[in-house]
């Protein structure tokens, strides 16, 4: 196991213990201890563990160190997987609604004998919880809340989880001998940030084998539906999958239908009905008299094509990417050629806004430099958190001088490819004053600015704020617009419009937060914003070198909102972001 995956599995023995009502001491333990492992380097555990050395380390007693050690080695723990089976899944299902932690959970069950979401429902509606000591009707009023958002969000998944699930399974579909193609279709190949289901698409010889290798997946955890030519299953993760099974000559028509946006397809009918056709996901046939035995006769005489392109074509259109087939224009554009050629992955030379161990981040300066090397990146920009985020471990200003001549130092030692800017994700004070002063800021080579707290601010205060920072002289960009967590928590309200336009007079870029859990700013916003000049940088918010590889759910985003190479400043190269920053720092 990754040292960041041992730390998950310490953090989790810190829950379950917290809910069986062990001591805090002994908690606290897992959790120091996993904060202590974060901020060793990979390869620094390797070289302990095999020394006999981690317990030299602050916060490793005999204890942990056995359990990192029967980690490390065997990836597997016996205590953890006794005291999973110990707890009831019901309580770590409650200890992940917010607003309710480990302590009331241990009340609810002594108290209540709750131990499980749908009890905790009922004991709410009966008003039993708002009558505990340290509860009251605020606290259950919150705890339905919270399970209302649960259910609401758990119908749905984050692209990223789905496409994650989705990878593998396309793969070996191509891989068995009966099949010809395969696809994911449907909003992950769309590239929504959430993903409601998906819908995988086969062209084969056979359908038994297929389906029955299908259903075998690993994960799957039952079959909810199976009929000749379609199944679908759940995973255990909740996530559903449709598999369709369709003949070669209907496989085009097919991808096309079943990717959608079901607003595209409309459109896309209608538009073949003006041309006399009749488009589906069988094939594209004469309209006249359908469903006369003369149509249907002639059905099987569907237009033939080999991909989507030539069936665009067919309807007079230029190729549109799945990402654009929202029914938003992109038919209109398509006609006139008017289609941008989109920014893509590989155009992607670095990114800016990335955490450290200095803060809230799960790896190293040199690790996460490391990880950008091994991704080709010529550049990466480090942006901690500063100290008005102590939650996440922010940098006083000493901590920053000392993490700029790190960075200094080793840009100097030339150990990798990658350059590494000095950055920071700089809070936006709840005045809109920045949390660093002016000759802390202009040492660095960037600024991100970024609102972490009181997020219930009204909307024109939050958007006079966010302003305020925009118009600093020393900042760069703008985090996350919006602080929205995708099936979490709903953005705080902003003037997106009006932010829009004080970035664009001042000459700011907005970043595209490429974290699989936020994509903010909304792809829905960037075509407007984008004409009217804004800037984008599509930043991953890594705190850990797995979430670099974040960016590639930034660049659906991006393409979402019509995004060219041209209007996202990390598709530039080390020379001339060099020549942009110090342009920038020297005007003003
Ligand atoms: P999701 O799963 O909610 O994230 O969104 P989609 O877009 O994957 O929707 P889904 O799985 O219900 O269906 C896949 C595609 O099939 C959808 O994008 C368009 C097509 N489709 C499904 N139902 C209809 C329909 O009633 N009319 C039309 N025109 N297309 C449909
Ligand atoms: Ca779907
Ligand atoms: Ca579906
Ligand atoms: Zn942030």
């Amino acid at each position: 196991m990754t040292k960041n995956e041992i730390a998950d599995v310490l953090t989790e023995i810190g829950v379950l213990l917290e809910l069986t009502g062990e001591n805090p001491f002994k908690v606290r333990a897992y959790q120091s201890g996993a904060r202590a492992l974060e901020g060793l380097e990979e390869a620094e555990l390797g070289r302990l563990i095999q020394e006999g050395q981690l317990g030299t380390i602050k916060g490793f007693g005999e204890a942990l160190v056995q359990k990192i050690t029967e980690l490390h080695t065997t990836g597997k723990l016996g205590y953890f997987e006794k005291l999973k089976a110990s707890v009831e899944p019901g309580l770590v299902e409650m200890a992940q609604i917010p607003g309710l932690g480990p302590k009331k959970i241990i009340v609810l069950k002594s108290k209540l004998g709750v131990t499980s979401i749908a009890a905790l429902t009922q004991a709410c509606r009966e008003g039993k919880v708002a009558a505990l000591e340290g509860f009251g009707e605020k606290t259950q009023e919150k705890i339905l809340a919270g399970i209302r958002n649960r259910e609401a969000y758990g119908r749905r998944h984050m692209w990223w989880d789905a496409w994650e699930v989705s990878e593998p399974i396309v793969a070996g579909l191509r891989a068995l001998p009966q099949v010809r193609r395969a696809e994911a279709a449907g909003s992950l190949r769309r590239g929504m940030e959430t993903v409601g289901d998906l819908d995988f698409l086969v062209a084969a010889t056979d359908v038994e084998p297929v389906i029955a290798w299908f259903v075998a997946r690993p994960g799957v955890k039952e079959v909810t539906a199976r009929g000749e030519t379609k199944t679908s299953v759940r995973f255990e993760s909740g996530l559903q999958a449709d598999l369709r099974i369709v003949p070669e000559e209907q496989f085009v028509f097919a991808l096309h239908h079943f990717t959608g946006s079901k607003d595209h397809n409309v459109q896309m009918r209608q538009r073949a009905l003006a041309r006399g056709l009749s488009m589906s996901e069988w094939g594209l046939v004469p309209a006249e008299g359908e469903g006369t035995a003369k149509a249907k006769a002639e059905a099987k005489q569907s237009v033939t094509v080999k991909d989507e392109a030539e069936l665009f074509a067919k309807l007079g259109l230029h190729f549109i990417v799945p990402e654009l087939r929202e029914g938003l224009g992109e038919i209109e554009a398509a006609e006139k050629g008017g289609l941008p050629r989109l920014v893509e992955l590989a155009d992607l030379r670095g990114a800016f806004h990335n955490h450290t161990t200095a803060s809230d981040g799960r790896n190293t300066l040199a690790e996460m430099t490391a990880a950008a090397e091994a991704l080709g990146w010529e550049y990466l920009g480090i942006a901690d958190h500063s100290k008005s985020s102590f939650q996440a471990n922010g940098l006083s200003e000493e901590r920053v001088t000392k993490q700029i001549e790190e960075i200094h130092a080793l840009n100097a030692a030339k150990k990798f490819k990658t350059h590494v800017f000095t950055g920071t994700e700089c809070d936006i004070l709840p005045d809109g004053k920045l949390d660093f002063d002016d000759a802390l800021l202009a040492q660095l080579d960037y600024v991100v600015v970024s609102v972490h707290n009181v997020f219930t601010q009204d909307e024109a205060t939050m958007t006079k704020r966010i302003i305020r920072a925009i118009e600093h002289p020393r900042t760069t960009m703008l985090g996350h617009l919006t602080g929205r967590l995708l099936l979490r928590r709903e953005g705080y309200k902003v003037d997106a419009a009006k932010v829009i336009d004080a970035a664009v007079a001042h000459d700011v870029v907005i970043e595209l937060n490429a974290s699989p859990w936020r994509l903010d700013m909304d792809w829905r916003l960037w075509r407007k914003a984008a004409e009217r000049g804004l800037r984008c940088a599509i930043n991953p918010d890594a705190h850990e070198t797995a979430g670099l590889a974040h960016v590639r759910a930034g660049v659906n985003a991006a393409r979402k909102g019509w995004l060219t190479k041209e209007q996202v400043v990390n598709t530039q190269n080390l020379a001339a972001i060099k020549r942009w920053l110090a342009g920038r720092r020297a005007k003003k």
